[in-house]
């Protein structure tokens, strides 16, 4: 198990990788060792959308997936489900304004894991952290395919505003990030960038993990 200050979450979420199999174009473990090859920092499965894996195929795939992060030194994080979570260990879970409240998940998974919240507000970014969120995922940025259900793209406004009105908690930038408009969101007062699509369906995903970190890291 990893516990990680906010420094730590802080550096953690400079080039944060999000995937599940129906991301990928190959075999996920694959993906995931290319991925950290190029020097993601951080890693969240995300199990989910059409043909996505359930039950013992699910905590099968999440245990193999933490063994290559644990090999790696890279925290595991894992969206939505709560009790995979606390089953495997995992180093924390994110979740959205659909998902449990935040007060639920901190008393099941325990002060030494990252709770990661999305925010589209202000007022959620405040709720978000009196619960005692470790980090903001705020987007899309840009827009995106990944996810049906995404709101409208917002720019990097909202990420302006918080930092503006004196918040510091990390921040990652979601939403059809790529290494051409990363530096945009770092300069909008992010920590760092979180993509799916720009890794996982990269011709090389090696290559295309470090041009995402070339993006962000030197450029603050
Ligand atoms: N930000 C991040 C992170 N990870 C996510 N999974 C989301 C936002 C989206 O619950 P949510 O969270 O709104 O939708 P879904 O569960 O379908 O992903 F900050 F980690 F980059
Ligand atoms: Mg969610």
């Amino acid at each position: 198990m990893m516990i990680l200050n906010r420094d730590a979450v802080r550096e953690a979420l400079k080039v944060y990788f999000i995937m599940g199999s129906p991301n990928c174009m190959d075999q996920p473990t694959h993906v995931l060792r290319e991925a950290i090859e190029g020097g993601i920092t951080l890693f969240q499965l995300r199990e989910k959308g059409v043909g996505a894996l359930t039950g013992d195929k699910k905590v099968d795939l999440a245990k193999e997936l933490q063994q290559i992060c644990r090999e790696h030194h890279i925290p595991f994080i894992i969206n939505d489900d709560i009790e995979l979570a606390i089953a495997l260990n995992a180093d924390g879970v994110h979740i959205g304004q659909e998902d449990e409240p935040i007060e639920e998940v901190r008393k099941k998974i325990g002060t030494d894991k990252i709770i990661g919240v999305s925010v589209h507000s202000y007022d959620e970014a405040i709720t978000a952290l009196e619960g005692g969120a470790d980090y903001f995922g705020i987007g899309p940025v840009f827009p995106t395919k990944t996810k049906q259900d995404a709101k409208p793209s917002n720019g990097t406004k909202l990420i302006e505003e918080l930092r503006t009105r004196g918040l510091s908690i990390p921040i990652v930038g979601i939403g059809g990030i790529t290494p051409k408009n990363a530096g945009s969101v770092m300069r909008a007062g992010a920590d760092g960038v979180s993509v799916i699509t720009a890794i996982s369906h990269a011709e090389s995903v090696t290559e295309a993990a470090k041009n995402l970190r070339n993006s962000v890291i030197g450029r603050i």
